[in-house]
């Protein structure tokens, strides 16, 4: 910090906010934190405990509004992911002419150890996890955190306080971060993929996929890049940016870079002129073939980011791949009841992820779809749900339109819209399953109708399986 005391103003009192105000205290900043909600009586009692900690640690807290002036007079403002760039808030700011930066960009002042960041619009959070895995496998000393959550990671200002700073940093970082970062910079950047999500905030694709393109505005020469090299959207992203580049594919050999070749994940960098048969396929221990495009991403990153020769000799990444369980809320198989094998994908939250989640399971599925609408086009699942799906059971505000959507694209599909509560919602799917199927919840939405947030989703779903089910899966 400054020799006069920096001022930091935090907007978001979440995870992230609270993260930035806790590091910025640390740093000895002046910190004034400020949220929408918390105040006594409405009911986001986490947000008035977090206002109450930082209150003692002596930060300014203002819960239940903002006060724009006092944001505006700090010499760094600090926004949390969730706030979308319209809300008044930043509308006030930007009309006085005041910046405003991300969390993990805020992180990264104080970040030494070199940055290993994932993105990618479904995917980033098994590659993130997974390449630290491999990291600390192949001997690097790696700490995982960013846009993760779920008790997975911590936020990138928890991760820029952690003493003795790791190696290396793998950092998942979501398009919501990546839009207000201006000096951080990847020394290893990995995009998995690039689809359609969060219409609900973005006007257009394009709009979402410029908030994904910074961080390839975010390298330099030094950076390496690895990039899916079966996706046309991701390789013509990177393409005018400096760096090295490796890619992966489940399509066959690409030089350097890391491929699936009948079974077998092959990693080749070119510098050898061999390829060498790292692990198989069925080494990876995660659920569906889009796990398998993760994994070698992950390893490609984790070769790029320090376990540079762990990994580069016949079967030398079975075990690291092997010994990676599935993680929460993606496809994480979480009971049988009545013969019905239940799957938890909560974090399936657009069409992208549900379709992967469909294609990854042998059917027959009864598929629960819906929760808060995000504005995209149910129609897109249909391709997946083709000979795959006996029922879908669509629910939650999106269950309308998501019925309806199907049902005139494809009129003889099987749908189900259910009203009431979520219990409701999943004991019908279990109705309309027979023994051997099923039962996914991979919704293609966000889980606020009903739910604070996917993982609250997710745990319901996992303890109405623990419930009724009569053995783990
Ligand atoms: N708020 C205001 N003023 C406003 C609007 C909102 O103060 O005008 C407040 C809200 O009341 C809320 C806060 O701002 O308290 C926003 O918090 P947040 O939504 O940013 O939540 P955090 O707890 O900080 O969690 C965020 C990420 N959430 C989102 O981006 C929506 C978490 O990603 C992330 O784990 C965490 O930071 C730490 O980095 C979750 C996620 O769902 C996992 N991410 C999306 C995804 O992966 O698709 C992007």
């Amino acid at each position: 910090m400054k020799e006069k005391r920096e001022k930091v103003a935090v907007i978001g009192l979440g995870e992230s906010g609270e993260a930035a105000a806790r590091l910025a205290l640390a740093k000895g900043a002046q910190v004034h934190v400020t949220d929408t909600h918390g105040t006594d009586s409405d009911g986001h009692d986490a947000i008035a405990a977090r206002g109450a900690a930082l209150r003692d640690l002596g930060a300014d807290v203002r819960l239940g509004g903002h006060a724009v002036e006092e944001i505006a007079g700090a010499d760094t403002v600090v926004v949390s992911p969730g706030i979308p760039p319209g809300v008044p808030v930043l509308a006030a700011l930007r009309a006085r002419g005041v910046d405003w930066i991300s969390e993990p960009e805020f992180a990264g002042r104080f970040i030494e150890s070199p940055l290993t960041i994932v993105t990618g619009t479904n995917g980033k959070t098994t590659t993130a996890a997974l390449c630290a895995h491999l990291l600390c496998a192949g001997g690097v000393d790696a700490a995982l955190g960013g846009n993760i959550g779920g008790g997975l990671g911590p936020p990138a200002s928890a991760l820029a306080l952690v003493d003795p700073a790791p190696e290396r940093m793998v950092m998942e970082m979501s398009s919501f971060q990546l839009a207000d970062i201006r000096d951080l910079t990847p020394d290893v950047g990995v995009m998995t993929n690039l689809g359609v999500d969060h219409m609900d905030r973005y006007e257009s694709v394009d709009d979402y996929h410029s908030d994904k393109r910074r961080l390839f505005e975010a390298g330099d020469g030094q950076t390496t890049w690895v990039i899916n090299g079966d996706d046309p959207a991701v390789l013509a992203m990177a393409a005018p940016f400096p760096g090295t580049r490796l890619r992966f594919s489940l399509d066959g050999p690409l030089v350097p870079g890391a491929w699936l070749e009948e079974g077998r994940l092959m990693v080749d960098l070119g510098d050898t002129g061999t390829p060498c048969r790292v692990a198989d396929a069925g080494d990876v221990a995660l659920l569906g073939r889009h796990n398998l495009a993760n994994a070698l991403a992950a390893l490609l990153a984790a070769v790029a980011s320090g376990a540079t020769d762990a990994f580069l000799a016949p079967g030398a990444a079975a075990p690291a791949l092997g010994s990676f369980p599935p993680l929460p809320h993606r496809l994480e198989p979480v009971g049988v009841v009545g013969g019905v094998r239940w799957v938890n994908d909560s974090k399936a939250t657009n069409i992208a992820a549900s379709g992967s989640a469909l294609r990854s399971l042998d059917g027959p599925v009864v598929l629960l779809l819906g929760g808060t609408d995000k504005g995209e086009d149910f129609r897109g699942l249909i391709p997946a749900m083709r000979g795959k799906v006996r029922a879908v059971i669509t629910y939650g505000a999106a269950g309308e339109r998501a019925a309806r959507e199907i049902t005139e694209a494809a009129p003889a599909f099987p749908v189900h819209r259910v009203g009431g509560q979520f219990e409701e919602v999943v004991a019908a799917g279990q109705e309309l399953a027979r023994r051997d199927d099923v039962l996914l919840l991979a919704p293609a939405c966000s889980s606020f109708d009903m739910f604070d947030n996917y993982l609250r989703r997710g745990d319901a779903f996992r303890a109405l399986a623990r419930a009724s089910g009569e053995a783990p899966a």
